[in-house]
C-alpha cells in the first residue's frame, strides 16, 4: 500500500491539519510523486510529496538549492510586475527541522510542495489554446529568468543537454552491452551514427558563442506546466529539477517534440506518429510572444534546429537506457524504452521531412509580428 511507504515521512513536514488520503501520480519518468489530501479544520488542503531519484540526481542538496533560488527569483519578478505570485510559482513546504528536504533513515530524500488547485498538468493537450499557452509559459519562464545570474546555479546533471556527450555515452553503452541487447539493434544504432554531425549543431554554436547560454528549464514537456481549469491559461511551470544554464533552442525544441507530436511519447503504432504543424504553429506563436524581445536573431532563426536535435537526443537517450538495462527511466515493460526510442525516431523522421515547413511557419509568424 502506498500509505505504508510514505507514512514515516508525513509527520516530518509542516503539513496543516489531518492526513486524509494519498494517491500516486504516475506521469513522471524519474521521481516518485504523491498527491496528499489533508483536512485542516474542515478545509481540504492538498500537497505534492516527492521522493527524489538518487540514481539520476546524485546531489539532491544542489537540486534544492537551485529550486529555492529560482522560485525566489520568479516570485520577486512576478511581484515587480504587479502579479500575485500565489498559483504562479511552486512553493516548498518546510520540514519540522526547518529545511526544504528530508533525508529519512534509509537515506532517501523527500520534498513537498503546496498543491495548486484547479490546475492540471496535461500529458496530452486537448485544446488549441493549450498549445499556445504551453509555448507561452516556457517563453515566459525564460523571460523572467533572463536576469538570473546563471553562474549561481548548480549543474545538477552535468552535460544534461550536451548532445555530443550523449552520443559518446550511447557509444559507451553499446561497447559495454551490459544486458546483451545491443546485438539486435543494428538498424537503430546506425540511425544515430548517421545523425552524429547534426547532434553537434547546438553544442558547437554554444561553444563558439554564436548561441548564448541562458537559464533554461531543460525538461519542457507539456505536463510540466499547470493549466488553469477555468481559464485554460498556463499558470505555473513545474518540475524545476533540471533548471540549469542551457540553450533556448532546447526548451523550445523539447516543448514541440512532446506537445506537438500527434501521438504519445511511447506510442507503439508508428503510423500515428507525426509532427502536427498546426500545433507547432501555436507553440511557436506562444513562445515568440514572450521571447521575441530578448532572444537573439541567431536563436530565433534556429529554433527549429532545437526540435530536431532534442528529438534525436531523446530517441538516443531512450535507446541508451534500453541497452543499459533500464536503469534511468521508469519502465512499464522490458521493451518500454525501446518502444519510446522507436517512437521518437519515427517523430524525428517526420520532423526532418518537415524542416522547411517549420522554418516557413516560424518566419511567417515573425513577419506577421508575434
Ligand atoms: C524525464 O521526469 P520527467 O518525466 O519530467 C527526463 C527528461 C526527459 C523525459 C522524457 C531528469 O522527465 O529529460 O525528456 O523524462 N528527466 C530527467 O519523458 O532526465
Ligand atoms: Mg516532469
Amino acid at each position: 500500500m502506498i500509505y505504508n511507504s510514505i507514512k514515516h515521512i508525513l509527520p516530518e513536514f509542516r503539513f496543516e491539519g489531518q492526513y486524509r488520503a494519498v494517491e500516486e501520480l504516475t506521469s513522471g519518468n524519474i521521481n516518485n510523486t504523491y498527491h496528499l489530501t489533508y483536512d485542516n479544520r474542515g478545509k481540504t488542503v492538498h500537497y505534492t510529496l516527492q521522493h527524489i531519484n538518487q540514481f539520476v540526481f546524485k546531489e539532491p542538496d544542489k537540486v534544492m538549492e537551485n529550486i529555492l533560488m529560482v522560485t525566489m527569483h520568479l516570485r520577486d519578478d512576478l511581484v515587480r510586475d504587479g502579479i500575485d505570485p500565489h498559483r504562479h510559482v511552486l512553493e516548498l513546504i518546510s520540514t519540522r527541522a526547518g529545511g526544504v528536504m528530508l533525508r529519512d533513515a534509509a537515506g532517501d530524500y523527500w520534498r513537498a510542495y503546496r498543491y495548486i488547485d484547479n490546475a492540471v498538468p496535461y500529458d496530452t493537450l486537448e485544446k488549441p489554446r493549450h498549445y499556445y499557452e504551453i509555448g507561452r509559459a516556457f517563453g515566459e519562464f525564460q523571460r523572467r529568468l533572463r536576469t538570473f545570474p546563471a553562474h549561481q546555479l548548480n549543474e545538477t546533471i552535468p552535460n544534461f543537454h550536451n548532445t555530443t556527450r550523449r552520443f559518446y555515452a550511447f557509444v559507451a553503452a553499446i561497447a559495454e552491452d551490459r544486458v546483451g541487447r545491443a546485438g539486435a539493434l543494428e538498424e537503430e544504432i546506425e540511425f544515430f551514427f548517421e545523425r552524429r554531425k547534426m547532434m553537434n549543431e547546438i553544442v558547437r554554436r554554444l561553444k563558439s558563442g554564436e548561441l548564448p547560454l541562458r537559464v533554461t528549464h531543460n525538461d519542457t514537456k507539456s505536463n510540466n506546466v499547470l493549466i488553469d481549469q477555468t481559464t485554460d491559461e498556463a499558470i505555473c511551470v513545474i518540475d524545476l529539477d533540471t533548471v540549469m544554464p542551457g540553450s533556448s533552442l532546447y526548451d523550445f525544441g523539447d516543448a514541440v517534440r512532446f506537445g506537438a507530436s500527434a501521438a504519445a511519447e511511447d506510442e507503439e503504432d508508428l503510423s500515428k506518429i507525426h509532427l502536427d504543424m498546426e500545433k507547432y504553429r501555436l507553440f511557436t506563436e506562444g513562445f515568440l510572444r514572450e521571447t521575441n524581445g530578448f532572444l537573439t536573431e541567431a536563436e530565433i532563426g534556429l529554433l527549429p534546429l532545437g526540435v530536431k536535435v532534442i528529438t534525436c537526443e531523446l530517441a538516443m537517450r531512450f535507446l541508451t537506457d534500453y541497452i543499459d538495462g533500464d536503469r534511468y527511466f521508469k519502465v512499464n515493460s522490458p521493451t518500454h524504452n525501446l518502444v519510446r526510442a522507436h517512437a521518437q525516431m519515427q517523430l524525428l523522421r517526420d520532423i526532418e521531412a518537415k524542416e522547411e515547413d517549420m522554418y516557413r511557419v516560424l518566419f511567417d509568424i515573425i513577419r506577421e509580428g508575434a
